[in-house]
Formats: structure tokens, C-alpha cells, sequence
């Protein structure tokens, strides 16, 4: 037999799950088990399409909006991305039994948000446009509170009603380095500017990154484990390119992996975004391991203990009081 060449995988860690995806397909699964299927879920639970697959074969029907669900009992779940405040409103007035797996630092920035708009403060909402996150966020507010920025160019162009009363929020998944450059260019324009201490970023987010940092400039290739439209995940991608990964690559699962890209690389990192489970990772390194002699290392530079509490409803499987 051929002797396999030698790989040393350097594997992220933190990578993957996050306690808000974690807490959201619980709350489909629960929700399956209790009150069985249909279980309805109002956008993909979580960007990734294997997460979404594994539970539309346990009987989860996914919507974009409510309009496309019949008139039901059946519960419906809200995605961790957060909606805007006209779902949960349209929902009671269709008397759904809803159930909201937006992420709690998610939920934490509709609330500063909201906070900063009751303090008559403009909004400024640092973000990708289109993404869900976003579409929630600024749905906390009436139309024309929030405005949105995506780039330093915005920020630059950035004409404010009044620069003595700003505040801004962000997304929870950016590029750290990205945001940290356009805060910088809105609180140079308007050093008056509330908002948080540097951004909303969330752990998840900011630790996943921290750890592609430190591997990306020891590897010659970099592969994500993440879904295309999952914007942290991407991000991860683009901070391995920038500190100095020459290939970097999202991939949903081992089946999509491109070998020709590989060749004879001695070295590999290896990490995923925060909706990709580790099982996809697991299948990932086997590929590697049935076509090099591989050795396998975790680089580790943050530890993490955070769990979210899912709703009481959820929490028990009586369904004595109805729901
Ligand atoms: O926001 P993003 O596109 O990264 O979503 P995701 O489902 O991939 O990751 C978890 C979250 C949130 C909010
Ligand atoms: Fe929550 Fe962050 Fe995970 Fe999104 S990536 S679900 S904000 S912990």
C-alpha cells in the first residue's frame, strides 16, 4: 500500500456550537417530543443546513414567514437570529402557540436598542443588510429609528439628524477587527456617541475568532466547517486569510471538501462556525485521516462554560396545563 503523507491538523478550540444554537435546536427538539410533530420553525433555526435537514426529518416544517402556516395548534419556534416585534404581535393575533429561540445576547441587543430609543437617542445598527439579525434589530423600532451601517465608508457618509444624540448597537457576529475600525470612524466623526463598551459582539463570535487568529499563521490551509449563509462562520474564513492563511475554505461536510486544493500541504487548521455541529468536524478529520498520516492537536485559547436556560414551558414534558 502507498505510504500516506504526513498532516499535522491544529484543531480551533473554541470552535462550533455556541450556547445559543445549542439552546435553539433544543428548543425544536423539546418542542418535537412534547407536543409532537408538526413543529413549525419561522426561518432556518440556525444557519446550517444539516442542523435544519436533521430536524426536518423529525417532523420540522420551516417557514420564512407565519403567513405560510395553516391555521394550527402546533407550536412555532422563532429562529436564534432574533425577529423583528411585528412576528411575535402577529403571531398573538393569530393566537399561535410561539415559542422564541432568539439568542438571549441576541434579545440583549433589541433591549439596548430599545433603551437607547426611549432615551431619544438615533440609532445607529453596525451590520451586514438582508442578514435575519439585522432585519430583527431594526424591526425593535419604528421605521427610519435605526440606520444602518456596514462598512468605514458609511460611517464616513454617515449624516446624522442631530451628532449629540447617537447611539449605536451591533451585530452579534461581525468581524471584531471590521467593527472595531468603523466604531473607531463614527466616535472620531461624533465623539459623543453612546453605545456599548466596544461593540456587541458576542463571545461565541469574539473566541472563535481569537482561536483562527492564533492557528491560521501556523498552517498552510485553513478549513471552516459552516454553512454559506452562516455569517460567523464566513467571518471565520476571512480572519484566516487576513492573518496569513493563503487557503482558507468553507465547507458544509467532508463530501464537499475540493482535494485538489490540498496537494501536498504539511500542515492544516481546522475549526467551525457556531451553527456546525461537531459530528461534521469528526467527519471532516476522518476524510483527512483516510488520505494522510495524520496528527492531531488542540490549540485552545479561551475556555467556555456558557449554558442558556431554555423556557419553562420546555422544560418539562407534562402537558397538564394545555401547553
Ligand atoms: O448570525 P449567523 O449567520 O452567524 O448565524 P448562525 O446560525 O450561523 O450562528 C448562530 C447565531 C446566531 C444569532
Ligand atoms: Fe448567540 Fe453568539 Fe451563538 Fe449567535 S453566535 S447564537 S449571538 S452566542
Amino acid at each position: 500500500m502507498e505510504k500516506r503523507p504526513h498532516l499535522d491538523i491544529v484543531l480551533c478550540a473554541p470552535r462550533g456550537f455556541c450556547a445559543g444554537v445549542d439552546r435553539a435546536i433544543q428548543i425544536v427538539e423539546l418542542a418535537l417530543e412534547k407536543y409532537g410533530a408538526p413543529v413549525y420553525v419561522r426561518h432556518a433555526i440556525v444557519h446550517n443546513k444539516y442542523v435544519v435537514e436533521g430536524l426536518k426529518a423529525k417532523g420540522a416544517v420551516f417557514v420564512e414567514e407565519l403567513d405560510e402556516i395553516p391555521e394550527t395548534e402546533s407550536p412555532v419556534v422563532f429562529s436564534a437570529h432574533g425577529v423583528p416585534k411585528s412576528v411575535p404581535a402577529d403571531a398573538r393575533s393569530r393566537n399561535m402557540f410561539f415559542l422564541d429561540a432568539t439568542c438571549p445576547l441576541v434579545s440583549k441587543v433589541h433591549v439596548e436598542a430599545q433603551r437607547h430609543f426611549e432615551e431619544g437617542h438615533e440609532i445607529v445598527l453596525i451590520g451586514h443588510e438582508g442578514h435575519p439579525e439585522v432585519v430583527g434589530t431594526m424591526g425593535q423600532l419604528p421605521p427610519g429609528a435605526v440606520t444602518l451601517i456596514e462598512t468605514v465608508e458609511d460611517a464616513n457618509r454617515f449624516v446624522p439628524k442631530n451628532p449629540d444624540t447617537l447611539a449605536f448597537v451591533t451585530q452579534t457576529t461581525l468581524s471584531v477587527d471590521d467593527t472595531r475600525e468603523i466604531v473607531a470612524a463614527l466616535k472620531a466623526r461624533f465623539p459623543a456617541i453612546n453605545g456599548p463598551h466596544k461593540e456587541d459582539i458576542c463571545y461565541a463570535t469574539t473566541n472563535r475568532q481569537e482561536a483562527i487568529k492564533a492557528v491560521a499563521p501556523m498552517v498552510e490551509a485553513m478549513i471552516v466547517v459552516g454553512s454559506p449563509n452562516s455569517s460567523n462562520s464566513q467571518r471565520l474564513v476571512e480572519v484566516a486569510l487576513r492573518a496569513g492563511c493563503r487557503i482558507a475554505t468553507l465547507v458544509d461536510r467532508a463530501s464537499e471538501i475540493d482535494w485538489s486544493v490540498y496537494g501536498d500541504i504539511k500542515s492544516l487548521g481546522v475549526s467551525a462556525g457556531a451553527s456546525a455541529p461537531e459530528s461534521l468536524v469528526v467527519e471532516v478529520l476522518d476524510a483527512f485521516a483516510a488520505r494522510y498520516d495524520v496528527k492531531v492537536e488542540t490549540k485552545t485559547t479561551a475556555e467556555e462554560r456558557i449554558a442558556f436556560n431554555i423556557p419553562k414551558v420546555l422544560r418539562t414534558l407534562e402537558t397538564a396545563s394545555g401547553r
